[in-house]
């Protein structure tokens, strides 16, 4: 339900900016997220549709956009989980669009506990062993140039599934040092640029176009700048970090969640790391585990509703919120979770 980057919970897209929906209506929609998976699977669904109007979207706000696109001749979902909170009316929502338009959603998040792939109106295209990425350019590839095994490499780098047999196998075509150094652009360059769709809005054309991430002046120079809040930020985590049994933990660090959590983690040693910050009487956190043998999705989805909260994601990067007073509770619960893995 969560997508990885849990500062996307409480973002209120404006999807529409700038856009005239009467004459935009018709035609190919294409609705991704944000991050840098998102942008890749978007362009590689640009490049195979490049009439399609491109938005930005997330877990949340999924079900209102597709109100608003419901007269399209195609859309194309990409890197959306299915949120449990919305559940119905997103399948009401598919199944109404499907009857008259193609729909297509490619995701790979875990599905709501429960519901199956073929309960789901539509072409699916769903797994969860590859980014979305991938999944996309394996749905499009008889569409679109194969120089875009690069598009699909750099959004598998960005979320942290660059080592699939595809991926891996697409890399040994390039030489991978200028990949990670252009997807590290990508990454490092919008970085807190959440709701800068204009920026991601450009970024996605210039991706669907081939044109790689240092080709962007702007990009590059946003990377570089990002890196040094980074480099600024490890070294304050180094002694802001607290641990609570094998969680490190760090509440309103102004940094973003998810690099927090990862870097707290590693600079600890602890089993998973997290950082979270309070918001309207919630802690609304990003969590990192360093095993494959914890599964973070389940834990969450397991111990966060009684505790009046959410939470779920991939099995080693997630989201969660909690109430701020469950706080403890739930860091206790988590680690009480964590026992007996090694
Ligand atoms: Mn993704």
């Amino acid at each position: 339900m969560f997508n990885d980057e849990n500062e996307n919970v409480n973002l209120l897209s404006p999807p529409y900016d700038g856009v005239n929906m009467e004459v935009q209506i018709l035609g190919s929609w294409i609705f991704t997220h944000g991050d840098v998976d998102g942008l890749c699977a978007g362009a590689i669904a640009l490049a195979a549709y490049p009439d399609a109007n491109v938005f930005f979207t997330h877990p949340y706000g999924l079900e209102g956009d597709l109100h608003e696109a419901k007269d399209a001749d195609r859309i194309i979902i990409c890197d959306i989980a299915l949120s449990e909170s919305h559940l119905n009316g997103l399948l009401k929502a598919f199944s109404k669009i499907a009857e008259t338009s193609e729909l297509i959603y490619i995701d790979h998040h875990p599905l709501p506990e429960g519901l199956s792939e073929d309960e789901i109106a539509g072409v699916v295209v769903h797994s969860l062993d590859s980014s979305a990425s991938e999944l996309t350019y394996r749905f499009f590839q008889s569409r679109i140039d194969s120089l875009h095994a690069r598009t699909a490499i750099m959004g598998a780098i960005g979320d942290y599934l660059d080592d699939t047999p595809l991926i891996k196998r697409l890399l040994e075509r390039w030489d991978k040092r200028t990949l990670y150094f252009e997807s590290g652009l990508l990454i490092q360059g919008i970085e807190g640029q959440k709701r800068n769709y204009d920026l991601k809005r450009s970024i996605v054309y210039n991706l669907a176009n081939k044109i790689p991430p240092s080709f962007d002046r702007m990009l590059v120079e946003l990377a570089i700048q990002n890196t040094h809040l980074e480099e600024i930020a490890i070294r304050e985590l180094r002694d802001r970090a607290k641990l609570y049994g094998n969680v490190a933990y760090i509440l309103n660090f102004p940094f973003s969640h998810g690099k927090t959590a990862t870097y707290i983690r590693g600079l600890t040693g602890a089993m998973v790391g997290l950082a979270g910050e309070e918001r309207r009487g919630m802690i609304d956190m990003s969590l990192r585990a360093s095993s494959q043998k914890i599964d973070l999705n389940r834990i969450l989805r397991r111990i966060t509703p009684h505790l009046g909260g959410s939470g779920g994601g991939h099995p080693m990067a997630a989201g969660a919120r909690v109430p701020k007073e469950k706080f403890m509770e739930f860091l206790r619960e988590l680690n009480e979770c964590l026992r007996g893995i090694d």
